[in-house]
């Protein structure tokens, strides 16, 4: 037993070490620049996995002109202008129209995009005007302008609302009849029309609310970033690579950027194609499922010896922790440190950091309640036994209770272990690039939705399949 214990340190030190490397080159100072994860012609990713689109060859560009770097975080749209208002990023490019309310939290660079807000039906839909939504569902996408202007006239027109956090999702939805129409930015769904999705813009000569997209920090802050960004902008205004960029973007088809469909389509094309983003998806994973077991398992295994300590302070503050953080949903919780607490404590907290800060205490307070009953399910008979011989309680406990206690534990232990790995999916909603939001970025791009979520699925199955076996095998190990 003890040897595993120092086997399990012994990993855990050695990850975090390797992790650190990783929190390390994300800390570097340069800007933190968050944007939507997929919002072509805007921001989506090339063939290679690469960032690319409108704001990113902007940004890339300007960046370079007036000799500042920056590492690019992309998220959903909702989550990234929340990373910027809670200081965990610098700034943001992502489409984003300058809105009044807006002006409010954030301060806008030059505007660089003219847009507007159009609504779409399905193709061949029999709905022709707003008033035949009613009853009907919209879909929308979280925090958005588009999503506002909807809200602003659901009355009116009585429809449901339903919402997602990327567009690609949102228009499929469309498509595939869950909801009739959807309401966002004119140019991106008419690019995605070009592109062959199968909706009608009805409003393209009349977008709602026309306005401008603008780069953003928040409001008070950054104004070095601010100001390089307008500066490169005029700079790139001036000479006519601004118009190069947008020229080459919306006269071009999305495969030219994303690569052939035909390319792609069978499972063995889009494994080979995306390779690389599987693999670095799937080290992420793992890292964040290693760390999170291992450190999740030390955490509860403190909480279940404190939920049987004669201390009753100990035993309460064990009792809360574990109704605390097992009863918080783990995204509510992500959010919470990721979103929430850098506001109040100042600093940022690398979007892994705070993934494995979730895990540890939701996962922890899991393994803490079944250690904590782990040990009450040890015959009571063995304590006293351990006290009539003249052990000390500490030591009945460590050489008597735990050994047998951690027995009855293991089934337990290898259940929340697979959980834990499961639920590293979870923490793709602030923007951390494992497994799940590769496939969300893959998808994106190929709208190859069935075969990249079955291999996703099978990469899970097989890493869950190994992790099982790894565990019995310790098992045995600890029954010897
Ligand atoms: N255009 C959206 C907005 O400004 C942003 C986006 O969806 N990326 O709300």
């Amino acid at each position: 037993m003890k040897k595993i214990w120092i086997i399990l340190t012994t990993l855990a030190v050695s990850f975090i070490a390797m992790a650190s490397v990783t929190t390390v080159s994300a800390a570097k100072p340069n800007y933190i620049i968050t944007t939507d994860a997929t919002y072509p012609p805007f921001d989506f990713q090339d063939s290679n996995n690469q960032y690319t689109g409108i704001d990113q060859e902007i940004l890339k560009t300007i960046a370079k002109r007036e000799g500042f770097t920056y590492t690019l975080k992309p998220m959903s749209f909702n989550a990234a202008t929340q990373s910027v208002t809670s200081g965990q990023a610098d700034g943001i490019i992502a489409g984003m129209s300058i809105t009044d309310e807006r002006k409010e939290v954030f301060d806008f660079g030059t505007p660089y995009y003219k847009s507007g807000i159009a609504w779409a039906v399905k193709k061949g839909s029999n709905i022709k005007s707003l008033s035949d939504l009613k009853g009907k569902t919209v879909a929308l996408k979280t925090g958005t302008a588009g999503a506002d202007y909807a809200l602003s006239i659901q009355k009116q027109y009585g429809f449901k609302v339903t919402y997602f956090n990327d567009s690609d999702t949102l228009y499929n939805d469309v498509v595939n009849d869950n909801a009739q129409a959807t309401f966002g930015d004119l140019p991106v769904l008419q690019y995605s029309i070009k592109n062959g999705t199968k909706l009608k813009v009805m409003n393209a000569n009349s977008p709602y609310e026309s306005g401008w997209y603008g780069f953003a920090v928040k409001k008070g802050q950054n104004k070095q970033l601010l100001a390089s960004f307008n500066k490169g902008y005029a700079s790139i205004k001036k000479d006519g690579t601004y118009d190069k960029i947008i020229k080459k973007y919306l006269g071009a088809p999305a495969s030219d950027f994303t690569g052939k469909k035909s390319d792609n389509n069978s499972v063995l094309g889009i494994l080979k194609a995306n390779n690389g983003a599987f693999m670095r998806g799937l080290w992420q994973t793992l890292l964040l499922t290693i760390l999170g077991i291992i450190l999740a398992s030390i955490w509860g295994v403190i909480l279940g010896v404190m939920g049987v300590s004669q201390n009753s302070a100990l035993r309460g503050l064990s009792t809360t922790l574990i109704y605390i953080f097992r009863g918080l949903p783990l995204m509510v919780l992500a959010f919470f440190i990721y979103i929430g607490l850098p506001g109040v404590i100042g600093t940022k907290i690398p979007a892994f950091t705070a993934g494995l800060i979730t895990l540890i205490l939701n996962e922890g307070a899991y393994t803490g309640a079944f250690v904590r009953g782990g040990f009450e399910a040890v015959d009571k008979g063995q304590m006293e036994a351990a006290r009539s011989l003249g052990f000390t309680y500490n030591r009945s406990m460590r050489k008597v209770i735990m050994p047998q206690g951690l027995k009855i534990m293991v089934p337990s232990f290898i259940n929340q272990f697979i959980i834990t790995l499961k639920d590293t999916s979870i923490l793709s909603a602030i923007g951390i690039l494992e497994l799940t939001q590769t496939g969300t970025l893959i998808v994106s791009r190929n709208s190859q939705g069935f075969r990249v979520w079955a291999i996703v699925a099978v990469i899970y199955l097989v890493v869950i399949t190994l992790l099982t076996w790894l565990s019995n095998w310790v098992e045995k190990r600890t029954r010897a």
